[in-house]
């Protein structure tokens, strides 16, 4: 295995990501929030100039095919690298290590052959994460001439661990948030980042992602009556922020799912989140400057 990186480096695809966020000028996550396989391809293919990151929910998703070159997985994979955005699967891992394993690289999804970042609760402690940190680093080494092309996402894997929630009455309170942040410098070989709801690096060698879901454009800003009221919870207690919050508060990538999916031209909506991110980051930049 390759030793690990020195105390202060980012994840290769943190530092993967900060450059397609330089380069597309955006700070956008589309979030396949749709059941059906065909359509999340061609939302991809819509959304791809505009975002950084696909998200997928693949156990949502009628219609699957799962063959490994020509199957969906395959087809999102060949679109991230026409578009250039990286693929992120929302499976949200929480079981025992062994089990993870076999979720993340076993069944029909076979997840970590197309995305490459999942996402995990550390419920069952940090174990787990090494668990899919191994089954990673095993792909890995099958794959190692996959990267190299200067504009191509490297060929390796990356986690963010779950250490806060936007819905309502979650039970992710501080203390919980502060071993998601231990468990990440342990393990910042295979950890990139974070999904929360603010940004967590506060010691010098941190270099995590944060990537906040629950984001909404305000009403009067909003070309659509589909889209849910930032401050307020959708009828399941999601809870929203604008782009521009998010983005003052130091996040790197807003998620966005109905917002976009359910818009009557899901292009369209993308690229206002993009531009309303986006502003919102250089604002943010200049400020620190
Ligand atoms: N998501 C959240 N909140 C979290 C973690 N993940 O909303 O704390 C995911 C959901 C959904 C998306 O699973 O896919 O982000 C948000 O969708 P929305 O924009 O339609 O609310």
């Amino acid at each position: 295995m390759a030793s690990p990186p020195p105390e202060d480096a980012a994840h290769p695809l943190t530092t993967y990501l900060q450059r397609l966020i330089a380069e597309k000028h955006s700070n956008l996550c589309v979030s396949a929030d749709i059941t059906c396989a065909t359509s999340m391809l061609s939302l991809a293919e819509a959304v791809g100039p505009s975002i950084v990151v696909f998200k997928t929910h693949a156990d949502i998703l009628a219609g699957w095919d799962s063959h490994p070159t020509t199957g969906t997985g395959a087809q999102l994979a060949a679109l991230a690298r026409k578009h250039r955005f990286l693929i992120f699967e929302d499976r949200k891992f929480a079981d025992i290590g062994s089990t993870c394993q076999l979720q993340y690289v076993g069944g029909l999804h076979q997840i970590v052959t197309w995305a490459h970042i999942v996402n995990a609760h550390i419920l069952p402690g940090k174990d787990m994460v090494r668990a899919l940190g191994e089954s990673a680093a095993a792909w890995e080494a099958l794959n190692v001439s996959a990267g190299g092309i200067e504009d191509e996402a490297p060929s390796c894997r990356g986690l963010l661990l779950l250490a806060q929630m936007s819905s309502a009455g979650n039970f992710l309170d501080e203390t919980y948030t502060s071993h998601c942040v231990a468990i990440a410098r342990e393990q910042r070989d295979f950890v990139m980042g974070y999904i929360a709801q603010r940004p967590l690096n506060s010691l010098p060698g941190d270099a995590f992602v944060t990537m906040t879901p629950g984001c909404s454009i305000p009403p009067q800003e909003s070309l659509d009556d589909s889209e849910f009221v930032p401050g307020e919870e959708d009828p399941l207690g999601q809870q929203y922020n604008t782009p521009r919050d998010i983005m003052l508060r130091g996040c790197d990538v807003i998620i966005v799912g109905r917002g976009i999916c359910n818009a009557k031209d899901p292009k369209m909506k993308a690229e206002q989140y993009r531009k309303l991110a986006w502003d919102a980051y250089v604002e943010k930049r200049e400020k620190k400057d």
